[in-house]
């Protein structure tokens, strides 16, 4: 049974659900013999990207270098797992492009959490600062998130559990031929 290396991009909110679910189904690849790693600003903004902030620009640079990451992950076999709010169109589209253009498959996954409920968990407490306007340009309230118009997958973590959305990811690897 031969699996192979392939991107999945998780992108919505602050307090989507991203990391919870690709932590998940890291944890279940791995376990079951499947390489899968996952990047998140965890462990991309504290060092490869430290230089980088939140305006457009650094949002922009700090998604390039992701998914260039992400592509060598890929090529290596792994199925590696991208958790970023990527609030822009361009950006994902450019993260994409990285992997077809080395013929790489790339999944584009959109956690749709409405805002009213990302901001009620609100687990780090950075919407309550955004409102106060201690953050600034904090996406989705002072700066723009742009849904995505053509994702592989939309996960609705508001009507749907975790293990069934980690399902759902698994079924769309295995209809694509990637496990
Ligand atoms: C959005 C911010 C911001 C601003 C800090 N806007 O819940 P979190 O904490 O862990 O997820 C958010 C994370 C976003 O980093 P990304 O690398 O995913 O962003 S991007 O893809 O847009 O480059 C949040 C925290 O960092 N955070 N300031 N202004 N999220």
């Amino acid at each position: 049974k031969g699996f192979r290396g392939c991107t999945i991009w998780f992108t919505g909110l602050s307090g989507a659900g991203k990391t919870t679910i690709s932590f998940a189904l890291e944890e279940y690849l791995v376990t079951n013999g499947i390489p899968a790693y996952c990047l998140d600003g965890d462990n991309l903004r504290h060092g490869l990207n430290k230089n980088l902030g939140f305006s457009q620009e650094d949002r922009e640079e700090n998604i390039r270098r992701v998914a260039e990451v992400a592509k060598l992950f890929a090529d290596a076999g792994h199925i590696c797992l991208c958790s970023f709010v990527s609030p822009f169109v361009a950006d994902r589209n450019m993260a994409r492009s990285i992997h077809q253009d080395n013929g790489l498959p790339f999944f584009e996954v959109f956690v749709d959490t409405p805002i009213e409920i990302c901001e009620q968990r609100d687990t780090k407490g950075l919407y309550q600062k955004a409102r106060q306007g201690l953050i600034k340009g904090f996406t989705g309230i002072d700066q723009e998130y742009q849904k995505p118009e053509h994702p592989e997958l939309v996960l609705k973590t508001a009507s749907v559990s975790l293990e069934e959305s980690t399902l759902l990811v698994l079924e769309m690897l295995r209809e694509n031929g990637i496990i």
